[in-house]
Parts: C-alpha cells; structure tokens; sequence
C-alpha cells in the first residue's frame, strides 16, 4: 500500500466549484453544531493520515491556539504547489479552492484513503474566516492566505531552508456566523486521535491545547491495533494476557484483526475501514463472525468441550470477545443510516478465509488459549438452554388460559402493582384459610405445597421446572436473571406467610434464597417481605389482644387487672379467617418485616451450611434460625 506514483497538478482533475458549501453546510458536514466544528479538523488531519497511509508521513501535530483556530501540521510529502495546466495556478491554490478537486478522484494517487465525505480541505476553507496552508517542499517554503475559501494573493515563496525535509502545515480560523459554537473540545478531539494513532501503527500524533492552561498529549502505539484491544479492555479481567492478532494484505485490501476475550457476557467489536469507523459493521464484520463462529464450533467439537450435535452459537462466542477489526479497501462502499456500514460484498468471503486460516492456526499454537475460549462459548451455551427452557415454561403457562397464572393462585381483582400484595402460604390448609380471610380486591394468595427446591442444589433449568418455582415465578410476573423486567411485577408486595415452627423458618429460608439467587432485584427494591403471625391470644371478656413475642406476653400479663385467657398460635391453621386477618393480613393491624439484602444473603448462607449430611446440628441450627426469624425477620 505504498507504492509511490508520480503526483502533480495534472492528475488533480476538478469536478465543481464551491458554491453551496456555505449555503448547505450541513450538506458537507454533518451540522452546524458541536459535531460539525470537529469535523472540520478531521477532514484535515485526514489529508495527513493519508500520507502516513502512504507510508510517507510519521508525525501529525495538532494544535487549539490561543486565538481559537487550529494547526495541523504533518511531515508528508508536501501539497503539490506547481502549476496546474488547466486553472494556470499553483495546485495548491487549486486543491483549496475546489470543491471535490484533489487526489481522492484520482485513485492512482492513494491507494486508500479516509475521509468519509471526501470533501476534504476546501470545504474547511469555504467555512473559515481564515486559512493559511504552507507546504515545505524541495528546499521551498509556499505559503497562501484564504477569507471563506478565496485566495488573498498568489502562493508566495515565503523562506528557504537547507534539508531534506518536507511537509503541509494548515490553519484555520472556523467562521462564527455559520457555527453554533466555535469552541474546540480537547477531549473529544483527543479520543478520535488516540484511535487514529492505533489504527496507524507507528504513526506520532501530537496534540496541545495553547488556550489556557497549556495541555498536551502524545499518542504513538507501534503495537496499533494489538495494543488497541488491550487498551479497550484496560478495565476488565482478560482471559489471555497476549491478544490474538493477524494481518493479510490482498490486491487493494488490507486485514487487520486483534481479539481479546475477558470475563465480562459483553462483546464490543470496533471495526474500521480505511480508518473510518464503521458503527454499523458491513461486510468486513459479517466474514469475521461468521468464522469466529466456525472455528470455535469447530475447536470445541473436536476437544470435546460441546457434544456431538451440539452448536455454539453467534452470541455464545462473542461473549466477553473484544475485538479491533481494521481494513483498508480500496473502494469502500459505504451504506446505511449514518453512511457508516461497509457494503462491498467481495470482502465478506476475504475476511471469513483470512481469519478461518490465521484463527485455526492460533488455536492449535495456543490451546490454552483456545481452551478458555471454548469453554467460556460452552458455558454461554447451557446458560441461553436454561434461560430458554425457562422461558418456554411459563409461554406455555400463558398458553393454558385463565390469563397464564397458575390454578392454585386465588389472584386480587386489581392489577395495580402498587395496592396489590401477594400472600406465599405454607400449606394448604392455612392457604384455604388466608383466601377466606384475605381482602380479594389487593390481596392474592398462593399456597405452598410443602417444601420448594433447594436452589442452591439445583441448576436453573430444574430449579425453573420445577412446579412450585414455576408457579409462584409465573404469579410474580417479572421473570428471572437476565430477563428479569421488574415492570411486569404483578404485585407491590410478596409476602411470605409460615409458621413459626421448624419448618415454616426453612420454608423462609428456601424462598428468601429463591428471590436472592432468581430476582434479586425484588429484595433491592423493596417488594419482599416476611409476614409475622403473633405468637398468643389474650382473651379478656369480649377483647381479644394478640402477642407476638414472650416477652410482650410478659408485659401484657402484668398490666392487666384480671385474669386473662390466654391461648398459644402454634401454625397458621390453627386460626380462623377471621383471626387471620387481624392478626396478619389487615393492612392497619398486622406487623410485615420488610427483607433486606443482607437478610437473603444470610439465608443463602444458612442454606449452605445445612447441605451437610448431619441430621442434628441441621436440626438445632434450623431450631435457632426459626427462633431468630420470628423475631428478627
Ligand atoms: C487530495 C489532496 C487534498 N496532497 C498531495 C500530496 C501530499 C499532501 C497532500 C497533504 C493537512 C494538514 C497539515 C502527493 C491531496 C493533496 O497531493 S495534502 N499532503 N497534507 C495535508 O493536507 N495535511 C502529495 C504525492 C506527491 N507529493 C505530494
């Protein structure tokens, strides 16, 4: 790609004048906002990435003066400065002053070229109150002023020098009655730089702000885009210290591709095309995820990471992929929205074949590499299963009718979230009790049969296909994990409801450590909560006073003059509707302890130590739990 051709005024052909440029910016650049002032000094510093593309150009320096103009300045060979044969003025003048006139007509000057717009310097010029080029050439200083696009004078000569060395410098003074702003932002210049100078392996950008303060970077990379992988994951775990990286170069095109996996389930592929960012992909993208999908199916397959028949697909080897993907076409055609996907179809099988071979051959040089890859793409795999299998479980819910919701539910007549409450029962006979005591306008309940899966035992495709999981999920609404959406939360408060025995404390546990592992989210926001059924009755006459712990029974037995009866609550069946909706289900009397996070995690821990096979130290420990749940919980 840096085959020098002879270059002067001649090849320079000029298709239109400048008119419309000022009447139409917006045309030319994008806008007449923050967006389209940038643009303006990409369209320079382009003229410079051109020559450093041609191999003849190591140095770009950019500078914000003081005076709110900017210099950019390169070490190329120099604007051409003869004069053209058509015009009889310096091609400088010419390259300045026409529209579309330049090298970028001429394919046989560069063999690739950036610039999206192609519009290049004139039209910077056309929107400056000032500009003034000069071009270091063949011991020469040439110099020439323009006022919106127009020459002040002739190039002039303005200095000699001894030297081999040549270059442009260009400045220019944006035109404030065309621009919104015409402040430069240091920071958002400096990002387009830095990928520039990573896309340009060994290319030195210099950049200084000269307003205030005096600033200055210097982005210079002879890794490129091996070290552009490693930066965009400079803030995540990677899974192999040395990237991936191939480069293949073809009759007018180049590949360059370097991959970094890291621990995330993000993917963020970058990819370029003639330095240009392509945000929507194109064609060059479609080739290379086409093979990264093949080769990885093909490396697990053969290492027996998947089964046989199993297939990894797009999204399970992009999880955690980092990737820079930078080509250099010829002709690049580009397409969509923004004028940012490439559309030439002849890459696409190019890409797929050159990363195939250079992708294969890595795995096979690297297979712990390749190992890590594969087995992080597999255990994607199981997870999109799980979560597929979940959710096939409760479409098929929705498809059994009655609204999808399970048939043991008694649902509330209202669906607004935030007056509704669901009531988790333990046992169906306290959940026939609860229904016959519950307000059916924001109270629902759902009886429990017995005991739920353990989750911490199960993975979640059991865990989920499991009756009572399933069913109180479905109730709920919100889904679980990845697809959770708390907007379809069918209910402001769930509420769990057991006895303040043995197994009503492992009852909580199992579900507190459902909600923490599936919906944490629930828990953070508040909706759970653990109701509290009191503990004795005291009956004196006709009033009846509820106690929920001993010490309140202490405490109410002194205070009262007479005798009262007193009765003790073992289970929630004990009671009767009417009893159960004063003591635990009335909104204005009923005591709920709302869970919180540290709760959850305490009940997942508990759970985890009575995995252990030991029936009595299972037994005593549930004991305290319960005792500590009544009270604290
Ligand atoms: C398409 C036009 C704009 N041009 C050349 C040669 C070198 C060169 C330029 C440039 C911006 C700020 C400093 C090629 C290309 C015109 O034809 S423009 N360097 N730098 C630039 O504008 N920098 C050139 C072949 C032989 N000799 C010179």
């Amino acid at each position: 790609m840096s085959d020098k051709k002879e270059y002067n005024a001649e090849n320079i052909k000029v298709l239109e004048g400048l008119e419309g440029v000022r009447k139409r910016p917006a045309m030319y650049i994008g806008s007449t906002g923050k967006e389209g002032l940038h643009h303006l000094v990409y369209e320079i510093v382009d003229n410079s990435v051109d020559e450093a593309m041609a191999g003849v150009c190591d140095t770009i320096t950019v500078t914000l003066n003081a005076d709110g103009s900017v210099s950019v300045e390169d070490n190329g060979r120099g604007m051409p400065v003869d004069k053209h044969p058509v015009y009889k003025v310096s091609a400088m003048e010419v390259i300045v002053t026409k529209l579309h006139a330049g090298g970028k007509f001429d394919k046989g000057s560069y063999a690739v070229s950036g610039g999206l717009h192609g519009v290049g310097i004139s039209v910077v010029a056309a929107l400056s109150k000032k500009m003034r080029v000069e071009v270091k050439r063949e011991g020469k200083i040439y110099m020439q002023e323009y006022k919106i696009g127009t020459p002040q004078k002739e190039v002039e000569v303005i200095g000699k020098y001894d030297g081999k060395e040549t270059g442009t410098k260009v400045t220019f003074m944006p035109d404030d009655t065309i621009f919104s702003t015409t402040t430069f932002d240091f920071n958002y210049l400096s990002t387009r730089f830095r990928e520039i100078a990573f896309l340009n392996a060994g290319l030195k950008i210099i950049f200084i702000d000269a307003r205030e303060k005096e600033k200055k970077e210097e982005f210079h990379f002879a890794g490129g885009i091996l070290e552009f992988v490693k930066w965009l994951n400079r803030t995540k775990q990677s899974l192999h210290s040395k990237p991936v990286y191939f480069k293949k170069e073809a009759e007018g095109l180049g590949i360059e591709v370097a991959i970094q996996y890291n621990d995330s389930y993000n993917d963020n592929i970058q990819s370029f095309v003639n330095t240009i960012n392509t945000i929507e992909g194109g064609t060059h993208v479609a080739g290379f995820k086409t093979a990264l999908t093949r080769v990885i199916n093909d490396y697990a397959e053969k290492k027996g990471i998947i089964k046989k028949g199993e297939k990894l697909e797009g999204d399970d080897v992009r999880e955690g992929l980092t990737a820079v993907i930078s080509t250099k076409v010829k002709e690049p055609q580009f397409e969509g929205q923004t004028k940012t996907k490439l559309g030439n179809s002849e890459i696409k099988g190019i890409m797929d074949s050159a990363t195939t071979a250079a992708l294969g051959e890595f795995f096979e040089e690297n297979p712990t590499v390749a190992n890590t890859i594969a087995k992080k793409a597999s255990e994607a795999l199981r997870a999109r299963e799980a979560a597929k299998k979940a959710k096939e479980l409760v479409r098929r819910k929705n498809a059994l009718g009655g609204g999808g919701l399970p048939g043991k539910l008694a649902d509330c007549s209202s669906k607004k979230a935030e007056e509704t409450e669901l009531y988790i029962v333990e046992g169906q006979s306290a959940g026939g009790t609860a229904k016959g005591a519950r307000d059916r306008e924001c109270q629902a309940i759902l009886p429990l049969r017995g005991k739920i899966l353990n989750v911490e035992k199960s993975n979640p495709a059991k865990a989920l296909a499991s009756e009572e999981i399933a069913n109180l999920m479905t109730a709920i609404g919100t889904g679980v994990g990845d697809g959770f959406k708390m907007e379809e939360l069918r209910y402001g408060k769930i509420i769990i409801m057991t006895d303040a025995d043995v197994d009503g404390a492992h009852i909580k546990t199992l579900l507190l450590t459902l909600f923490y592992r599936y919906t944490p989210h629930l828990i953070e926001a508040g909706h759970v909560f653990v109701a509290v059924p009191p503990l004795f009755k005291l009956r004196k006459g006709q009033k009846d006073v509820y106690v929920y712990n001993e010490e309140e029974l202490k405490k109410a037995l002194k205070d009262t003059s007479g005798k009262p009866e007193v009765s003790r609550f073992k289970g929630l069946g004990e009671m009767n509707d009417e009893q159960l909706w004063d003591t635990t289900m009335n909104p204005k009397t009923r005591i709920l302890k709302q869970v919180s996070i540290e709760d959850a995690v305490e009940a997942d821990e508990t759970l985890s130590v009575l995995m252990g096979d030991a029936v009595e130290p299972r037994r005593k420990f549930i004991e305290e739990n319960a005792k500590m749940a009544e009270v604290d919980l």
